[in-house]
């Protein structure tokens, strides 16, 4: 059966999505963090990036969140996405981030923030510079090295890939056992500061691993599988959490390049990374939530204008086919846009940002209906997505009304 594209108006009354954004679960919209406090209490700022993208902040978001630390958050465009703030480079001339202010204080550098943090508020389990942590940070580090040795350099030979193939997954197998050291599914005895510290790139590890590399982290090493499930029974993780697809799109302009090995998995898993479908990936194992349609109906709803005016199709026809693709999101029946809409509405499905835009399986949803209303129109692909900078997604046009 097909449907016609319900109006804007009667799409709005579906969108019957309500979230605290200040007091109630993690979320990459708030500005504003009190955790039922008063917002006198607020002695710590937040410049993190407008994306939600840079692994660095992601520790430092999450740190607070665990804490439950008031605090404010202001975002800041990174240099590959578009022009860095002016004010943000005068309180920080390198225009790096993450930033903390804590009463009235710039910190930058995020293990210095968190060993700031800590000393006002105390550690989330045990401190950073404690001697069980210590060696754990640093086989952090070790892994961040292989990965990028693996993924960022351009393999000269077959031997070669395969040798920093090996080197990675003989690191891996290092976090494994130090995962093993404790009957908890975290990498000590409670989750705390360590499993913050790795949270960051190992997402990005088992994104990007599985996209470029044909190799899934997490259905390789059941430590890490474990050690993922128990961070997604967090809301505090869940709501930092990002997507394969914005994870595979977003690390080619901010590492240098990411080198694809070609091998057959690796086509397939690319080939459903981009183009689905997006459910079942492992890159969310938890359970999908109720409302993720009518959060990505609403959230769709609140940015339609900008939505509309940056894509490059005609505004006219893009207005019926965003309004086909939210009709289908929430019907599940087919509706019909007009010829044309496959490049309009592949453009957009290629530009959901996880977690800026909306949760993990809001996009999963909201990437299935676009797909499903634009194959109706055609096999037309978009634009192809830029891998030197992302200016396609500049946050100043979604500043403007
Ligand atoms: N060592 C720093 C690294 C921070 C870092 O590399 N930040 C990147 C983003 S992930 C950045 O601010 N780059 C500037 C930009 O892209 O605008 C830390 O731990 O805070």
């Amino acid at each position: 059966m097909t449907i016609s594209a319900l109006s804007w108006t009667e799409l709005e009354a579906l969108a019957n999505y309500e979230v605290d954004i200040i007091n109630g679960l993690t979320n990459a919209q708030s500005r504003l963090r009190l955790f039922g406090r008063s917002e006198s209490e607020v002695r710590v700022t937040l410049y993190r990036d407008n994306h939600a993208w840079c692994p660095y902040c992601q520790k430092i978001w999450l740190w607070l969140e665990e804490k439950q630390i008031p605090y404010r958050v202001e975002k800041v465009t990174m240099f590959c996405y578009g022009e860095k703030e002016s004010w943000y480079k005068r309180k920080v001339p390198s225009g790096m981030l993450p930033a903390v202010e804590l009463d009235g204080r710039i910190i930058t550098e995020s293990d210095d923030i968190l060993i700031a943090l800590e000393q006002v508020y105390a550690p989330l389990g045990l401190s950073m510079k404690h001697p069980t942590v210590l060696p754990l940070r640093q086989l952090e580090r070790r892994l961040f090295r292989e990965w990028c040795m693996w993924l960022c350099n351009p393999p000269r030979s077959a031997r070669q890939e395969q040798e920093s193939r090996d080197r990675f997954i003989n690191m891996a197998a290092k976090v494994e056992a130090a995962l093993g050291a404790t009957p908890s599914p975290y990498f000590l005895e409670d989750f705390g500061t360590v499993d913050v510290i790795f949270t960051p790139y190992v997402e990005r590890m088992n994104a990007s691993l599985y996209y470029y590399k044909g190799y899934s982290l997490r259905e390789e090493h059941p430590r890490l599988a474990d050690w993922f499930a128990a961070m997604e029974s967090r809301p505090t993780y869940r709501g930092t959490q990002s997507d394969f697809h914005t994870h595979a799109h977003d690390l080619p302009p901010q590492m240098g390049g990411c080198w694809e090995n070609g091998e057959p998995q690796m086509l397939i898993n690319k080939a459903r990374v981009d183009n689905g479908s997006w459910n079942g990936l492992p890159d969310a194992t938890f359970p999908e939530p109720e409302n993720s349609r009518t959060e990505a109906l609403y959230r769709v709803i609140k940015h339609r204008t900008n939505i509309i005016r940056v894509n490059p199709a005609d505004d006219a026809l893009m207005d019926v086919a965003l309004r086909c693709t939210l009709t289908n999101l929430m019907s599940s029946e087919a509706c019909p846009p007009p010829p044309g809409s496959d490049v309009a509405l592949r453009y957009l499905r290629d530009r959901i940002n996880v977690p800026r835009d909306m949760s993990i399986y809001a996009a999963k949803r909201l990437r299935e209906a676009l797909e499903t209303t634009a194959a109706l129109a055609g096999d037309g692909q978009s634009i192809p997505i830029p891998v030197k900078h992302r200016r396609d997604q500049n946050p100043a046009e979604f500043a403007k009304l």
